[in-house]
């Protein structure tokens, strides 16, 4: 500006507004900090007991009950608030303890409040009791890598997303050593209880601890977490103990929040189908609860398509008195085929466009994936343990490894009794694309899992996609419908009469809103041909502008934009009910542990229905783990809870689908959930996935 002289650097440096604005700490961040979550009822009483309840049972596995002597008779614990109890159980309550916490698998929205709510509780039982935290998951516990939590480091981590508090590791405490270690690290702290917050993998080994560590007096608690949504507890008679695990809600409406500004994108520019994938690495809840909150047009849930029964196969084979396997579970090019015909159909009234949400684990529930993912798990677990050696670190290319697999072909070819890997599996899985025989062949994570979130599942299914739309285009079955006003209005400003030309070039001028046109008219060439034939045009006579711009507007191309929700919701701050869930969930940890509780797992009941519901309880886990194959061999887990087909919430989405994909002429039915918000009116105050389920 003319006559005023632009302030130097150093001068806006020191600036109070600049200082202010790129501060780390903003006015969200400390209104969050301040929020207290407010807390269960039985949580103001000075004192907690724990109330052993028979009302559950457990079809306990036998062995578990080998394995897990110690812990199998645990039974749920409920707690219930006391003002004046005993002085003994006062002191018993109140000791001086030690108690260390650990993050184990992938971060989840809300695990600084559990531990904020097991550093208020102890803090408050006894002020010289002490938290360590273990740092960068279990590997912390085996290598004595800790820190003090203390109350500042608790505050500045209130409410906030991520581990970043201490961090998270996948390590497993999986072998006589590395247990020998954690009991060492716990003799140095003097410890005197474990928490062990993290998903199936993690709580299992959680039991394994405790069972462990009974006799030198180490109480073992696991807490639910992962946002998968795959940590739910039911008794054998269905009683929901555990809705769902901590973090699942936030990360949810945060992929959400993103696929709806893709639904309002998509719709405005028209020209892209978004492919989203969300994460979930086995179970679809993540994708279930998006599809539920945005209404995307297409979202794929993996535990439908395995549930999927080919009938006219299996009435084929009926009349040939034969049996038909494959009739069972969708093929990878069925699939294909049922995405393609929703693209197909949307396209035909004017919609070329749309949200499709896939996710992650979408493959795992492919009848022939499947068969492939569990060979090479067993093909590489034993490589490994056979030869004490890592199967990717001698065979570090995708050739090496296909070279071993022809290997094992061959042999199966010599020797009858081997049939791992077969000339046929070898023979089909040389017919998938690289890049996914390359992800197929990928290194299992520490628990012996295929990692899905490294696998490109979307290419995978959209390359067939785009195959087999290139077919229908071909075939002239693919095409963008024209609005009927739209067609007129074009032809109208060339003087032509619309009447005439639209029983030519469309199949549907009779009765239609969106004109299709013709299958045999497929180019340029073929509208040519097609107006000769028909008298509309002379041999030497030129397309009318006006026609050749419709058969333009109807060429239907295919392009898509691919996505991946996953780390970005992962690293979200919580919700409100993420929020109040974990703060409660450590409150409930704390009071496990001050009753001498151990292989329990710290969950809140009735997460399903309000707050003024939520009942804080212990769960057994030795009473829920059950035989399942791991690294090639049968292992005793906590079952994942996959997507039940039969519960409301799957079957109210299954019943939207057809409103959901919008394939008649008309607005899209998306629904915006809005961002996550903290303060203020929020809109939900759950799950919608929690919200229908308690319904049924
Ligand atoms: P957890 O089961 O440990 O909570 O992790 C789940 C998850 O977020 C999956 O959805 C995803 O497939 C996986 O973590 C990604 O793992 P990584 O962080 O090792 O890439």
């Amino acid at each position: 500006m003319p006559g005023k002289m632009s302030a130097t650097l150093a001068d806006l440096l020191k600036h109070p507004e600049v200082q202010k604005v790129t501060d780390n700490i903003n006015p969200e961040l400390i209104q969050r900090r301040k929020y207290i979550p407010p807390i269960s009822d039985v949580f103001s009483a000075l004192y907690t007991v724990l109330e052993e309840t028979d009302k559950y049972k457990f079809t306990i596995d036998r062995e578990a009950e080998k394995q897990l002597p110690g812990i199998i008779k645990n039974k749920v614990q409920t707690i219930a608030g006391v003002e004046s109890p005993e002085v003994s159980f006062k002191e018993k309550y109140c000791k001086k303890r030690n108690i260390g916490i650990v993050f184990s698998g992938g971060p989840a929205p809300g695990g600084h409040n559990v531990i904020a709510g097991i550093y208020d509780a102890a803090k408050a039982a006894n002020p010289k009791n002490r938290i360590f935290g273990f740092l960068i998951g279990p590997d912390g516990i085996i290598e004595n890598e800790t820190i003090e939590i203390t109350g500042n480091l608790v505050d500045a981590y209130r409410n906030l997303g991520g581990f970043g508090m201490i961090r998270t590791g996948r390590t497993k405490i999986d072998t006589a050593e590395k247990v020998a270690l954690s009991r060492e690290t716990c003799k140095k702290l003097d410890l005197d209880a474990i928490v062990v917050v993290g998903g199936d993998d993690s709580n299992t080994n959680a039991a394994f601890l405790a069972q462990e560590m009974a006799d030198d007096g180490v109480q073992v608690i696991g807490v639910p977490k992962t946002i998968d949504g795959d940590i739910q507890v039911r008794d054998a008679d269905g009683n929901v103990l555990c809705a769902m695990s901590f973090g699942f809600h936030t990360a949810a409406r945060a992929f959400a929040g993103e696929i709806s500004n893709l639904c309002t994108d998509s719709s405005s520019d028209v020209k892209y189908w978004h492919i989203c994938k969300v994460m979930g690495r086995v179970a679809s809840h993540l994708a279930l609860e998006v599809a539920l909150q945005t209404h995307a047009n297409m979202t794929l849930i993996g535990e439908d398509l395995a549930d999927y029964v080919d009938m006219r196969r299996i009435e084929k084979a009926e009349k040939e008195r034969t049996v038909d396997y494959t009739a069972y579970g969708m093929t990878l090019r069925h699939l294909s085929r049922v995405v393609c015909d929703a693209i197909v159909r949307r396209a035909a009234v004017g919609k070329n466009y749309g949200v499709l949400v896939i996710p992650e684990g979408v493959l795992e529930f492919i009848n022939e994936i499947q068969v492939f993912i569990i060979k090479l798990n067993t093909i590489i677990a034993e490589y490994n343990t056979t030869r004490d050696t890592d199967f990717h670190l001698n065979f570090p290319t995708l050739e090496d490894k296909l070279e071993y697999l022809r290997r094992l072909a061959r042999r199966s070819r010599e020797e009858g009794s081997f049939s791992i890997w077969s000339s046929r599996d070898d023979d089909l899985f040389n017919d998938i694309p690289a890049f996914f025989q390359e992800g197929l062949l990928m290194e299992r994570d520490s628990h012996g899992n295929f990692q899905f979130s490294q696998v490109e599942t979307d290419k995978v299914l959209m390359g067939l996609v785009r195959d087999y739309l290139g077919i229908l285009r071909e075939r002239g079955a693919y095409k963008i419908g024209i609005e009927r006003a739209f067609y007129k209005k074009t032809l109208g400003k060339e003087n032509l009469d619309p009447d005439y030309f639209g029983p030519i070039l469309f199949r549907n001028y009779d009765e239609a809103a969106f004109l299709l046109v013709k299958p045999s008219v497929i180019s340029v060439k073929t509208l040519r041909q097609t107006l000769i034939k028909a008298g509309a045009i002379r041999k030497d006579e030129a397309i009318p502008a006006s026609v050749e711009k419709i058969y333009k507007k109807s060429v239907a191309k295919f392009k898509t934009q691919l996505h991946f929700y996953g780390y970005d919701g992962r690293g979200n701050d919580p919700t409100q009910f993420d929020c109040t869930y974990t703060y409660n969930l450590g409150l409930t940890v704390f009071s496990l542990i001050a009753n001498g509780a151990t292989g329990q797992m710290a969950a809140i009941k009735n997460l399903e229905s309000g707050f003024s519901k939520w009942e804080p309880v212990g769960i057994p886990i030795a009473a829920l783990m059950h035989l399942e194959e791991r690294k090639g061999k049968l292992a005793l887990v906590l079952e994942k809870s996959v997507v039940d087909v039969a519960s409301p919430a799957f079957r109210i989405a299954k019943a939207f689908r057809e409103k959901w994909l919008a394939a008649s002429p008309g607005e899209d039915n998306y629904r915006k959930p809005g961002p996550v918000r903290f303060a203020g009116e929020t809109e939900e105050s759950r799950p919608l996935t929690l919200v229908l389920n308690a319904l049924g």
